[in-house]
């Protein structure tokens, strides 16, 4: 698999051992057990886990006390035996008691998906707010599953406070825990305000963020619209920083270009809390990126899981572009040819390739236009003399000279309005106002 390629995290040597467990739940729609297990495999190796089994099963009702039944229990009790694994991870949300008693019975470290994302968020954390965010999602995990067994977290000096060390059985106090949860709150809540700050000098540009499931090349397209080098890589969440610049060249305008950490499937609940501040730039653009891979088996499903985590985190579909990168990793030239069908709209491009970026240009150049409004001003002549000043402010698409005057149409950026109206002080007629068709982002 694509994604199992990741390079292993460089503070830890040795591969972990790993065993898999995938369920099928009664009624589960949408990601099938197999791909989500194959998704958990590449999320395993990305941790520097290396899957040694896999064991499934198929439940019409979760057992409350150890998740799966009995004889499944039995069966993963002797895989545990004979391949001595460092972890059991299970593709479901254990609840605390599950984690708890599964952990007791095998002898070894059991955890969910949620752990395992959240591990790796951890080691690729790079920013103080990143790193918080993760931390405190960590300890709002950990605190109802201290077992003191295995000792999941342990003190650190300095630092950010919490770091995995395996089997160190360092058991922390939930009151310490409490205490530090609370520190990392009040914290984020700093940051939050400086981001804010920081923003506000951004607000006056049209702003575009990428977003997407992992993996899909979104980094990749970000350095190829900006020409920087944001870093790409064949692993999941290679991206845990908003990074945002501002881009002029090959547009007739400036943006504001985001990158957006990578979503994914089953995204452990406290850390959605925590992508919601990450994912501001996305919440606060006034266009979407949505980046697929149309070369990825499970693409439908990843669409369909994107759009719901993207509405999970309040990022409204405001005015947005669907991307489908990888064309050239597909094999079936007919795949292409139906999405393209069914997305006309859609821009299809590869970022190997450099193919179909200008088209993706184009298609932002055309949905900033389309964000403008239309307005029609009459200048007398003793006004004429107020045309340049216009012109800073608003596109002049056309004028026509007649004998008292001129009359202008204009498209006007929502952003520069209130400069305009100060240049088009009372004394000017507004014969005519046309709101443009996407709407005046109402954070302004
Ligand atoms: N074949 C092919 N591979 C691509 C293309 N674009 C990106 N990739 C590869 O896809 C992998 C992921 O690319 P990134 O740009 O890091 O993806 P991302 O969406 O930013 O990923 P995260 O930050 O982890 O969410 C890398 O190995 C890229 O080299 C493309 O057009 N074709
Ligand atoms: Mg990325």
């Amino acid at each position: 698999m694509k994604l199992k390629s990741g390079t292993p995290i460089p503070s830890q040597s040795r591969a972990r051992g790993a065993i898999l467990v995938g369920v099928q739940l009664p009624g589960a729609k949408g990601y099938p057990m197999d791909l989500s297990l194959e998704e958990l495999d590449g999320l395993a190796t990305t941790g520097n886990y290396s899957p040694v089994a896999t064991v499934t099963q198929k439940l019409d009702t979760i057992y409350p006390k150890t998740f799966l039944g009995k004889g499944k229990i039995e069966e993963l009790r002797e895989a545990v035996d004979l391949h001595q694994p460092d972890a059991v991870i299970f593709d479901e949300n254990l609840s605390p008691g599950q984690n708890r008693n599964l952990e007791k019975i095998f002898g070894c470290r059991v955890f969910d998906r949620s752990w395992l994302i959240l591990e790796i968020f951890n080691d690729h954390a790079r920013t103080r707010e990143a790193k918080t965010q993760v931390e405190l999602a960590r300890l709002k995990y950990a605190l109802p599953r201290l077992t003191g067994m295995w000792g999941h977290l342990s003190r650190q000096r300095g630092g950010i406070g919490m770091r995995d060390v395996g089997e160190t059985q360092i058991q922390l106090d939930r009151r310490l825990i409490r205490n530090e949860i609370y520190k990392l709150e009040k914290k984020l809540k700093l940051l939050d305000k400086e981001k804010i700050t920081q923003r506000k000098g951004r607000s006056r540009l049209y702003q575009v963020a990428l977003v997407g499931y992992t993996n899909v090349g979104k980094s990749s397209l970000m350095n190829l619209l900006t020409e920087a080098e944001t870093l790409v890589e064949n692993k999941l969440f290679a991206t845990l920083d908003p990074t945002t610049r501002r881009v002029k060249k090959n547009f007739p305008f400036p943006i504001l270009l985001s990158d957006t950490v990578g979503l994914i499937n089953k995204l452990p609940h406290d850390l959605v809390a925590s992508f919601k501040s990450t994912l501001d730039e996305a919440r606060e653009a006034d266009l979407l990126i949505k980046v697929n891979d149309l070369s990825h088996p499970n693409l439908k499903n990843q669409m369909v899981a994107t759009d719901k985590l993207l509405s999970e985190l309040g990022v409204a579909d405001s005015d947005s572009i669907a991307v489908f990168n990888k064309i050239d990793a597909i094999e079936d030239s007919s795949i292409l040819e139906d999405m393209q069908r069914q997305h006309p709209d859609a821009v299809f491009l590869s970022c190997k390739e450099g193919e179909g970026i200008d088209d993706l240009r184009a298609a932002v150049v055309r949905s900033y236009e389309k964000s403008l409004t239309a307005l029609r001003v009459e200048l007398n002549h003793a006004q004429s003399g107020l045309l340049h000043a216009i012109q800073k402010h608003a596109m002049v698409v056309n004028s026509d000279y007649h004998a008292d005057g001129v009359t202008l149409d204009l498209k006007v950026d929502p952003r520069e309005r209130k400069k305009l109206d100060r240049v088009l002080n009372a004394s000017v007629t507004l014969a005519g106002e046309a709101p443009g068709p996407v709407k005046n982002r109402n954070h302004r």
